[in-house]
């Protein structure tokens, strides 16, 4: 198949899905072709199926917003026409599925039918989706989308109640690449440089932005730390930065924190950390519980969203109640407390996170695309 994708090229989770997803369908042998902003972060070219067509916006005086969406309606069209692309995927309904539908009607004009799919992330929908200001246009877009898939069931309970869908959704769990993460043995582990060998090791990756509630991984940490000998490795750049920073000076942990910035090495993180923390607010999947869990790690989070279907109560870790800071070092200390425990929820997180592997996920995606593309061609025929 030839597949176009439209992401955000950040390090969020949509964009993170959509690069890994483009890369995993080149593997298979599909033409991939990222329609961005920029180059995806996590984008390599060692696969001659992958390519990158930057959108580019003509800056004007006159522009007090920068008119991206029809930059990239004009890209589709151009990219659909020259390298006979059969399905555009978009990726976070603001704005790619609005420029996709224009797209859509314009090549309509020249007798090209285009399929759109539309995945949701979360808060496209939970946060800046269902604000009145987006509302309308997401609806619209969302309804008149060919296909509509959603990242948790979750997400797809909050879509339908917040918004009048007039189509079915299909949900397709996010997914992880064993292969890479096998390739961080624990030999490659450099824990004695983090922490002391009777010290526990605790991590939180986000983009620490308001809904990530980065202030109580600072609370729980620090009331987990004062029972077991731990050190906090906190990954990611975002507006609570700074207030974390100030709220671990003031509970007196500042020194037991390594705040990395952004890091491309994930995988290599979790492979040294015994428990991840993610009290979010919301979180429609939350690929970062994921990742930890196919990193051997146990995660304590909340019961929001669709932390749920990936987090199992007891089992991968402990879900509470949003702002439950007792409740979450309560969980925390039970689970590094005791190395036998430890160990078994370990093992356990690392089999639940086998339910999204990239082989169970991936031929979802390619049965949906091959669906999609078919209906389109029986509909231009009749
Ligand atoms: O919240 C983020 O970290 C970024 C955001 C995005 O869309 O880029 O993430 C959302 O999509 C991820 C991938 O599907 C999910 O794993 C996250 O749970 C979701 N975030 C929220 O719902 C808050």
């Amino acid at each position: 198949m030839n597949i176009g994708i439209v992401c955000y090229p950040t390090y969020g989770g949509s964009g993170v899905v959509a690069t890994e997803l483009g890369m995993a369908l080149a593997e298979e042998g599909h033409m991939v072709h990222f329609i961005t902003s920029h180059q995806p972060v996590k984008l390599n070219f060692l696969n001659k199926n992958l390519h990158f067509h930057e959108v580019f916006v003509e800056n004007y005086p006159l522009f007090h917003y920068q008119p991206y969406n029809l930059a990239l309606s004009s890209k589709l069209v151009e990219s659909v026409q020259k390298y006979d692309i059969e399905v555009l995927h978009v990726h976070y309904a603001i704005p790619h599925a609005y420029a996709a539908y224009m797209a859509k009607q314009m090549l309509k004009e020249k007798g090209i039918h285009i399929p759109i799919v539309t995945t949701l992330h979360g808060t496209d929908i939970t946060l800046v989706g269902s604000h009145p200001v987006y509302k309308p246009a997401v609806e619209f877009s969302i309804n008149h989308s060919d296909v509509v898939t959603t990242v948790s069931e979750s997400l797809k309970s909050d879509t339908v109640r917040l918004f009048d869908i007039k189509k079915d959704i299909e949900v397709i769990y996010n997914f992880i690449d064993f292969e890479k993460h096998a390739n961080w043995s624990q030999g490659d582990c450099i824990r004695e440089s983090l922490a002391d060998p009777h010290e526990r090791i605790i991590t939180h990756v986000s983009n620490l932005r308001p809904v990530k509630r980065v202030l109580d991984v600072i609370r729980v940490f620090e009331k987990v730390q004062q029972k077991v000998p731990s050190k906090l490795i906190l990954v990611g750049e975002g507006p609570d930065k700074e207030k974390a920073d100030l709220l671990a000076k003031e509970l007196g942990v500042k020194d037991k924190i390594l705040f990395l910035g952004k890091s491309d090495e994930i995988r290599r993180i979790m492979c040294f950390s015994d428990l991840f923390l993610l009290p979010s607010e919301t979180e429609s999947f939350g690929l970062a519980a994921l990742e930890a869990m196919a990193g051997k790690t146990p995660v304590i989070s909340t019961n929001q969203g669709g932390l749920p279907e990936v987090n199992i109560q007891g089992v991968t870790g402990f879900l509470s109640d949003v702002g439950d800071v007792e409740d979450m070092a309560k969980n925390a200390i039970y689970i590094l407390e005791n190395d036998k425990r430890l160990k078994e929820f370990k093992e356990n997180a690392f089999e639940a996170a086998h339910r999204f592997s990239m082989e169970k996920i991936l031929p979802k995606y390619e049965a949906m695309y091959n669906r999609v593309i078919e209906k389109g061609v029986k509909e231009s025929v009749n």
